[in-house]
C-alpha cells in the first residue's frame, strides 16, 4: 500500500470516527431537554469498529459484496455513506429522530443502501450465511450473468456469538458447503454489560476451523509487531498474551501513565523491557498498547487482501477496543456511556474541528481535500453507485389449478396445487424455490420435489434409487434442483426465506420462495420471521397442519397462539382456508402479491375498495390442516375469489331478520356449517360466514375506521359491507381451531353482540370428536352459544346433540 493511500484512508478513519460520534452526541444534544433520553450503546460500540469498516468499506469490498453491519454501529455505517454521498446531513442530523437515520441500519427505513437490517442481535449475521447459499443458488441456475458474484460480510460484537442462532446457522453453512462469506468478529472484548470471559477466542477457533472456515486472528497491529522485534519485545507480548481482558479494558481506560506503572510493576527489568517502555511517552505508550489490529490499517488491509485469494468462508478475530479513541476507551460501563459536552468539546480540538463545520465532509484533516475527494471517487465499493437491484415480475397466471377431490386438506391440497405447477413449463414454476427444516414430506412438498429436484452445488445421486430400492420420493441433489432442504431448525428456515426473499434486491434475480414448517414451531422461529419481514423479503409461508385439529399428535404439536401472530406480524398477509378452491385462489394471490412493489395508498382514495394496502404487497402465511373436508360443489366467480382474499365471504347469507350469524376460519368449518343447520328450524334467517383471512378483514377495517376519523365518511371495509344488513339485535357466534381472541373483534364492527370460541389452553392428544368437544369448539358448543347469544324458543336440537 502507498503511503497516500494510507494517508487517505487514516485520515478517513478518523474522519468516520468524528462524523459518528459527533452524530450521535448532536441526537443526544438536541433531544437532552426534552424527554431526558440519553442514547447509550452506540458511542463505544461504533468507536470499536470505526477502522475495520474504514478498511472494508474504503478499500477491500466492491460493489457485490454485501454487508450486515452490528446493530451500534450504524453511525459508522451512516457516516461512511455520508461520505460517499449516499446519506443526507439532515437525516445525520436527525438520527435516532422522526424519519432520520436509523438507530439500527434498516434496509426499508433509511436511505443509505442497508444491505441487510440489523437490531435482533445474531440474526443479520446468520442472514449473510444464508445469502452466499442464496447467491450459489441462483449462479447455479445460470442466472445474474451481469452481476459478479459477491462476499457476503458480517460485522459481528463478541458478545453477539452467545446467539444460538449463529451455531444453527454454521452447521447448515457447512452442510450447504458455505463459501464467500466472512464474519468479522469486532473482539472487544466487551459485551452491553461487562467484560467477557477469558480465551474466548480460543473456543471461536475451534468452532469455527471444525466447520470448515478459515481462522484470521487478529491481534496486534503494525507499532506492536515492531516493538515486539525490539530488545525486550518477547516478554512485552507475553505479558499482553496473559493479560486477562479486566485488566487490559481498565488500563486501556486510564491512558499511559497507568500502562506504565503497571508494565514496569510486571515485567520492569531494568534492562531491555524497562528501556522498550521508557522509550515511551505515556501517550506513545498508551498508543502503542492499544494498537491491536482492529486498529490498524495496515494489519486489516493485509489480512482481507490475503483472504480474497480463495472463496473459503473465513472468520476474521479481530481485536478492537470498544469506545477506541474515545475518552470512553475500554472503561466496562462503556455500553451506555456518553461523552460529556467538555469531552466532546475536547475530542473536537483533537480532531481540529471548527464549530458549524461538524458536517464538513474534510475538515480538520490537513490532507488536500480535493486529493481526498479523487480518492472516494475511485472507491470501489462504490463503482456502481447505490447497489440495490431490481427484477422483473414473473407472470402468474390468472389461476392456479384447483384440485377437484370431493374430500381433501388444504395440507394436500396445497401439495397438489405445487404438483401441478411442477409439471407445467411456466416462469413461475421456475422461480419457485422451495425449503423446509425436515418437513418437507410431511408437509406434502414431496411430489413438486419429486419433479423439481433437490438442489446443491453438486449433484448427488439418490442411493436407493440408484440401488433400486422402491420409496416414495426421489432424493436426487443437483444444481438445478428447486428445494433446498435444511436441518430442523427453524431460525434457519425464516432467515433462509428473508434471504431467498431478498434475491431480487440482492442479485437482481426474482426467487418465489415457498418455505414449509409444522404451525406450532413458528414460535420457534418467530424473531427471524419478525426480522424477514422487517427487511421486506418476500416469501409465502405454509405452516401445516395446525391447531387441535391434529387430535393424536398431542399438546406438544398443536398451536394455539398462530391466528394472532399471523394477524399482528406486520408485512404478512395472514390465510386460514377451509377449501381447497379458497386455498388455490390464495396461493395464487400469494405469487402476485408477493412480488409486488408499489407506494402504500395514503388511505385516502375514495375508490379504496378493501382499504388494504395491497399495492406495497408483502409476504404470506396459509395455516393450513390435514384434516379431510366434504369441499362445497361451485364454480369459482371473480367476485368470490375476490371476496376470498379481502378475507371472507357469506357462505349461506343472513336474511333481514337474522338472529344469528356463525362465522368461522379454517378447519373447523364441519362444525360450524353443521350448527347452522341445527338452527335453522329455530332462528330465524341464520348466516354462515367464511373467514378466509381474519388478518386482512381486520386491517382493512381498522384502515376504514382511520379515514372516517380523517373525514372520509364513505369509506367502508370489506366486512363492514358484509355486516351492512345485519339487523342491530343478531348476535355473531365466531369459531375457529385457534385463540379466540383472533374474530373476538367481529362484534365491534356493528355492535353485534359476540360469543368467540375458540382454544385458550395447551391441547391435548384425543379423538377430533374429543377436543373439540372438551375445548368447547364443536358443533354443540357452537348451538349453546348461539343460543345463549340469542335468546329465544329452546334449539331443538342442541338437546339431541348433547
Ligand atoms: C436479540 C437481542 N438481545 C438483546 C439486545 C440488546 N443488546 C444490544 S447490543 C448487546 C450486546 C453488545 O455487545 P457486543 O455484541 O459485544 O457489541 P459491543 O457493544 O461490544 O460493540 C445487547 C445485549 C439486542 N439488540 N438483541
Ligand atoms: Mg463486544
Amino acid at each position: 500500500m502507498t503511503d497516500e493511500r494510507l494517508a487517505h484512508l487514516s485520515a478517513l478513519e478518523k474522519k468516520v470516527l468524528w462524523l459518528a460520534t459527533w452524530t450521535i452526541h448532536n441526537a443526544n444534544h438536541l433531544r437532552d431537554n426534552e424527554d431526558g433520553l440519553k442514547i447509550g450503546g452506540h458511542q463505544a460500540s461504533s468507536a470499536s469498529l470505526a477502522t475495520i469498516m474504514t478498511a472494508l468499506y474504503f478499500s477491500a469490498l466492491r460493489p457485490q459484496d454485501r454487508v450486515a453491519v452490528k446493530p451500534h454501529a450504524s453511525p459508522i455505517f451512516h457516516a461512511i455513506q455520508y461520505l460517499l454521498g449516499h446519506q443526507s446531513k439532515e437525516k445525520l442530523a436527525d438520527f435516532r429522530a422522526y424519519k432520520g437515520a436509523q438507530s439500527y441500519p434498516s434496509r426499508t427505513k433509511d436511505i443509505d443502501d442497508v444491505d441487510f437490517s440489523t437490531g435482533s442481535v445474531g440474526l443479520g449475521v446468520a442472514q449473510t450465511l444464508f445469502a452466499s447459499l442464496v447467491q450459489d443458488y441462483v449462479k447455479a441456475h445460470g442466472w445474474a450473468k451481469d452481476w459478479p458474484e459477491g462476499r457476503m460480510v458480517a460485522l459481528i460484537g463478541d458478545a453477539e456469538m452467545d446467539e444460538g442462532n449463529i451455531f444453527e446457522a454454521l452447521l447448515e453453512g457447512w452442510k450447504q458447503g458455505l463459501r464467500n462469506c466472512w464474519w468479522i468478529i469486532d473482539y472487544n472484548r466487551q459485551s452491553l454489560d461487562a467484560v467477557i470471559r477469558e480465551g474466548l477466542f480460543s473456543r471461536f477457533e475451534a468452532l469455527f476451523s471444525a466447520f470448515g472456515w478459515e481462522v484470521v486472528t487478529l491481534k496486534y497491529g503494525s507499532l506492536l509487531e515492531e516493538a515486539f522485534r525490539e530488545k525486550g519485545g518477547e516478554a512485552l507480548r507475553r505479558w499482553i498474551d496473559t493479560c486477562p481482558n479486566q485488566l487490559y479494558s481498565a488500563l486501556t481506560f486510564q491512558g499511559g501513565a497507568a500502562w506504565r506503572k503497571r508494565l514496569l510493576d510486571d515485567i520492569g527489568d531494568q534492562g531491555p523491557v524497562t528501556a522498550l517502555i521508557e522509550r515511551r511517552s505515556d501517550e506513545a505508550l498508551a498508543r502503542l498498547m492499544t494498537n491491536l489490529a482492529g486498529h490498524d490499517l495496515p494489519s486489516l488491509i493485509a489480512a482481507f487482501e490475503a483472504a480474497k485469494a480463495h472463496d473459503k468462508p473465513v472468520v476474521f478475530i479481530a481485536y478492537t477496543i470498544k469506545g477506541f479513541g474515545l475518552p470512553l476507551a475500554g472503561h466496562k460501563d462503556n455500553h451506555s456511556g456518553l461523552m460529556t459536552p467538555a469531552q466532546m468539546e475536547g475530542f473536537r480540538k483533537a480532531m481540529n474541528i471548527r464549530p458549524g463545520h461538524e458536517w464538513d465532509h474534510f475538515e480538520g484533516l490537513g490532507v488536500d481535500a480535493r486529493k481526498l475527494q479523487a480518492f472516494l471517487d475511485a472507491v470501489p465499493f462504490n463503482a456502481r453507485g447505490a447497489r440495490r437491484l431490481t427484477a422483473p415480475r414473473v407472470p402468474v397466471p390468472a389461476e392456479l389449478p384447483a384440485p377437484k377431490q370431493a374430500e381433501i386438506s388444504t395440507q394436500q391440497g396445497f401439495g397438489l396445487v405445487l404438483n401441478e405447477l411442477a409439471r407445467s413449463d411456466t416462469a413461475l414454476a421456475e422461480r419457485i424455490v422451495t425449503t423446509s427444516p425436515d418437513v418437507t414430506v410431511s408437509t406434502n412438498l414431496g411430489p413438486w420435489v419429486n419433479r423439481r429436484g433437490l438442489f446443491a452445488r453438486e449433484a448427488m445421486a439418490d442411493t436407493f434409487r440408484q440401488e433400486r430400492i422402491p420409496s416414495t420420493f426421489n432424493w436426487d441433489f443437483s444444481p438445478k434442483g428447486q428445494h433446498m432442504e435444511l436441518g430442523i431448525a427453524e431460525m434457519n428456515l425464516f432467515i433462509m426465506l428473508s434471504a431467498l426473499g431478498l434475491s431480487h434486491s440482492l442479485f437482481g434475480e426474482r426467487l418465489l420462495p415457498v418455505g414449509t414448517l409444522y404451525d406450532p414451531f413458528i414460535a420457534r422461529g418467530l424473531d427471524a420471521l419478525n426480522y424477514a419481514c422487517y427487511q421486506d423479503a418476500r416469501f409465502l409461508l405454509t405452516a401445516t397442519p395446525a391447531g387441535i385439529t391434529l387430535a393424536p399428535e398431542g399438546g406438544a404439536h398443536q398451536s394455539i397462539a398462530t391466528p394472532l401472530i399471523g394477524m399482528a406480524q406486520d408485512g404478512l398477509a395472514a390465510f386460514e382456508p377451509a377449501f381447497v378452491d379458497e386455498l388455490s385462489v390464495i396461493m395464487r394471490f400469494a405469487f402476485d402479491y408477493m412480488q409486488r412493489s408499489g407506494e402504500a395508498a395514503d388511505e385516502d382514495g375514495s375508490a379504496a375498495r378493501s382499504w388494504l394496502r395491497d399495492e406495497t404487497g408483502g409476504s404470506v402465511y396459509l395455516r393450513l390442516s390435514t384434516r379431510p373436508l366434504a369441499q362445497p360443489q361451485r364454480t369459482m366467480s371473480a367476485d368470490l375469489a375476490r371476496d376470498i382474499i379481502d378475507g371472507a365471504y357469506w357462505l349461506r347469507e343472513p336474511g333481514p331478520n337474522a338472529e344469528i350469524v356463525v362465522a368461522y376460519a379454517g378447519a373447523i368449518a364441519p362444525e360450524a356449517i353443521a350448527a347452522v343447520g341445527l338452527m335453522a328450524e329455530d332462528r330465524r334467517d341464520v348466516g354462515l360466514l367464511a373467514v378466509t383471512s381474519a388478518d386482512r378483514l381486520n386491517a382493512g377495517w381498522t384502515a376504514a375506521s382511520r379515514a372516517r376519523e380523517r373525514g372520509l365518511v364513505h369509506a367502508r371495509s370489506h366486512v363492514e359491507r358484509l355486516f351492512e344488513k345485519l339487523p342491530p339485535h343478531c348476535g355473531i357466534v365466531s369459531v375457529l381451531d385457534g385463540h379466540p381472541a383472533t374474530l373476538a373483534w367481529l362484534g365491534a364492527v356493528g355492535g353485534h353482540r359476540t360469543r368467540s370460541l375458540g382454544v385458550e389452553h395447551f391441547g391435548q392428544t384425543g379423538s377430533l370428536a374429543d377436543l373439540y368437544r372438551h375445548y368447547g369448539i364443536d358443533t354443540q358448543a357452537i348451538v349453546a352459544a348461539a343460543e345463549t347469544l340469542a335468546p329465544g324458543r329452546p334449539i331443538r336440537h342442541l338437546r339431541a346433540l348433547g
